[in-house]
């Protein structure tokens, strides 16, 4: 398994609490509602532009501050930098859409 990637979904359980995705889930178990891969930002157990890639629209630039701006979240700053940026957090995207997730 990948250093601090309990789940091997890619992405490390520092990041997954920060973000606040399950870091013990590689995949949501209860679609909608359980939120456990840091790529699928509208928790559907797959990768796509329109439902998770668009969730970046308007919020390229904002920083979680202090003040955070109107446009941040947290959710959606995968690099756990502070600041929604192309190429520290769409970037992350490239390759993986249309991939679906799953749980052993
Ligand atoms: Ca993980
Ligand atoms: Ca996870
Ligand atoms: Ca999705
Ligand atoms: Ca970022």
């Amino acid at each position: 398994m990948p250093v601090g990637d309990d789940d091997c979904d890619g992405f490390t359980t520092t990041v997954e609490n920060y973000v606040g995705t399950d870091p013990a889930d590689a995949c949501t178990d209860d679609p909608g509602v359980h939120d456990a891969w840091p790529l699928d930002i509208n928790i559907d157990t797959f990768v796509t532009v329109v439902g998770d890639v668009y969730a970046y629209a308007g919020r390229i630039g904002a920083t979680g501050g202090p003040p955070p701006d109107a446009n941040w979240s947290q959710r959606v700053d995968l690099n756990e930098d502070n600041y929604i940026t192309v190429v520290g957090d769409v970037l992350l995207f490239s390759g993986m859409m249309g991939v679906e997730c799953t749980n052993p």
